[in-house]
């Protein structure tokens, strides 16, 4: 059973302006928030701090506006500055019992984890939920591993009462299943981002989550 103390949402959008150019990362969380996104995860690698900030602090304000949570990949200096709802770690970054040090009690830590061992090395150390992925093929991220699959993700979900978040290849044919294998939400770039109408995808994405946690 899962037990939150935190709002942890079912569809973390994304927000990715290297796998498309169409739209800016406060575009794609605006149009992802009209859609119903309950998370938005800004995630832009190799740009200066002083450019984080300037988007970071603009996805703050929108998200703030709608009560939706921003967390900040990587970076907690960056989510600590704009006073984000928290932060999303991979295995080569801050490890979690230091982020937890440094981020408030309030703050929602993510934590990638693609193994047994690590996932209980992340939740032991405070992560308030799991990224656990690519379930599928992926484009949208270059050093992604071979593909975990849904056995996997119906492993891992039995491990930990913490929520798990799957990512990689999630699109709307597949929530059901992701869901089925036990995930409490999922994480999408090109779901959304690369999707001819952002906004329509998420819609469709949300309404395909509520149908399968039968809300
Ligand atoms: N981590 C594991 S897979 C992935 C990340 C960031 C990329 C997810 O993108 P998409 O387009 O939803 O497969
Ligand atoms: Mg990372």
């Amino acid at each position: 059973m899962i037990n939150l103390s935190k709002p942890i949402g079912r569809l973390h959008v994304i927000t990715d302006t290297t796998t498309q150019k169409r739209f800016s990362h406060t575009q794609l969380a605006e149009l992802a928030i009209s859609g119903g996104a309950d998370t938005i995860q800004f995630r832009q690698k190799n740009t200066s701090t002083r450019e984080l900030i300037e988007t970071a602090k603009q996805l703050r304000s929108i998200c703030r506006s709608e009560d939706v949570p921003l967390l900040i990949n990587d970076r907690a200096d960056i989510a600590i500055s704009v006073s984000a709802n928290g932060a999303h770690f991979g295995q080569d970054d801050l490890p979690i019992h230091f982020a937890r040090k440094i981020l408030t009690n309030q703050s929602i830590i993510g934590a990638s984890a693609r193994s047994e061992d690590k996932i209980l090395q992340a939740v032991s150390e405070g992560a308030d939920y799991i990224g656990f992925g690519p379930i599928f093929a992926t484009h949208s991220k270059s050093d992604a591993e071979a593909p975990k699959g849904l056995k996997n993700l119906e492993r891992m979900t039995k491990l930990v009462d913490c929520p798990i978040i799957a990512i990689g290849g999630i699109t709307l044919g597949r929530i059901s299943e992701v869901l089925m294998a036990g995930a409490y939400g999922v994480a999408v770039i090109s779901a959304v981002c690369q999707s001819r109408d952002p906004k329509q995808a998420t819609i469709e994405l949300m309404a395909e989550i509520e149908k399968g946690v039968g809300k």
